[in-house]
């Protein structure tokens, strides 16, 4: 197995939505102990600890929750994730999904540096796919995949040059999509796997297909995994519970062919509010599935070809 320097970045990231508590989230990976999961894989580990946002004085907002501070946490995550990048496989411990508009915008930079295309392969019951002007809940963690695909109305946010390709981005656990995003995503070539067709087919499939994409291309690839991917009963600590989510062990076999397809790249750990937990389970659990996409299996198995 590769060993890959794996570098924890914390993303106290609680700005993104009005409920709180996502902050402690850096501190519960930390505690559930992700670096010694990946040492005892064999890898490096590096905690870079907390970032912090930068300061800037952008107005409040009548509809949006904490802009500025918002917009303080994606320029300083976007230099965070660059910079990480260039030294090994960042895993972001989140924070709130809003912390996707730096580290996303990050990874963007450094394969524009590395002329490499960007893939992102987004791992959530929702889309996330709202600008500023179409979300209703004023939740900028609801906003990183329209902003990083260069959708307007981002004002005050660090400009998107070159916007992610439409193309290049699968979402996959889809059960609560708001109108507008469903308009808007229907107009574009975004993979979306909504929770049916896992049902109907499994979820290797699709994902199959994606990884063959991203290995085309010579890609690289951000994983954005929120929690409520999985179903709240096996993940319940997160504020935005969606039932009828994938189980553990779809979980697992997206996070083990993520390993086996070699391709990824970076990884954010989003929406874990530690607050909610029970006795630290959500926690262990997305800990476990990092884990897998770092390379623990119970049996070995040969390596596919994608
Ligand atoms: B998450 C929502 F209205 N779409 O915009 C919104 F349903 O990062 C939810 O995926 C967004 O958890 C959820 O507020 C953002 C809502
Ligand atoms: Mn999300
Ligand atoms: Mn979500
Ligand atoms: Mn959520």
């Amino acid at each position: 197995m590769t060993q890959e320097t794996c570098i924890l970045v914390g993303a106290p990231v609680d700005s993104g939505k009005r409920r709180t508590g996502c902050l402690m989230g850096p501190d519960a990976y930390r505690t559930a102990g992700l670096a010694r999961a990946l040492t005892d894989l064999g890898h490096r580990v590096e905690d870079r600890g907390n970032v912090v946002p930068n300061r800037n004085d952008t107005p409040d907002h009548p509809k949006l929750h904490a802009l500025a501070e918002t917009i303080g946490w994606t320029e300083a995550l976007a230099e965070a994730s660059e910079a990480a990048m260039k030294d090994g496989l960042p895993i972001f411990m989140g924070g709130d999904h809003s912390l996707s508009l730096g580290t996303v915008l990050g990874a963007m930079r450094h394969a524009d540096a590395e002329g490499r295309p960007l893939f992102v392969l987004w791992l959530d019951a929702h889309s996330d796919y709202h600008t500023p002007d179409s979300t209703d809940s004023g939740n900028l963690h609801g906003t990183p995949l329209g902003y990083v695909t260069g959708r307007p109305g981002f004002d005050g946010f660090p400009a998107i040059e070159n916007p992610v390709r439409h193309d290049n981005i699968a979402i996959i656990g889809l059960r609560s999509v708001d109108t507008p995003e469903r308009d808007a995503l229907q107009a574009t070539t975004i993979q979306r796997v909504d929770m049916r067709e896992i049902d109907e087919s499994g979820i290797a499939k699709p994902l199959t297909a994606f990884l063959e994409r991203v290995e085309a291309a010579n890609g690289m690839l951000h994983v954005s995994l929120d929690v409520d991917f999985l179903d709240p009963a096996v993940a319940p600590a997160v504020g935005t519970t969606v039932p009828g989510g994938a189980t553990i062990r779809e979980g697992h076999l997206v996070m083990e062919m993520l390993h086996d397809s070699g391709l990824m790249t970076s990884l954010d750990l989003v929406e874990l509010n530690p607050f909610l937990d029970e006795r630290g389970r959500t926690a262990q659990v997305m800990v476990e599935l990092a884990a897998s996409a770092l390379g623990r299996r119970v049996f070995d198995r040969p390596t596919r070809a994608y």
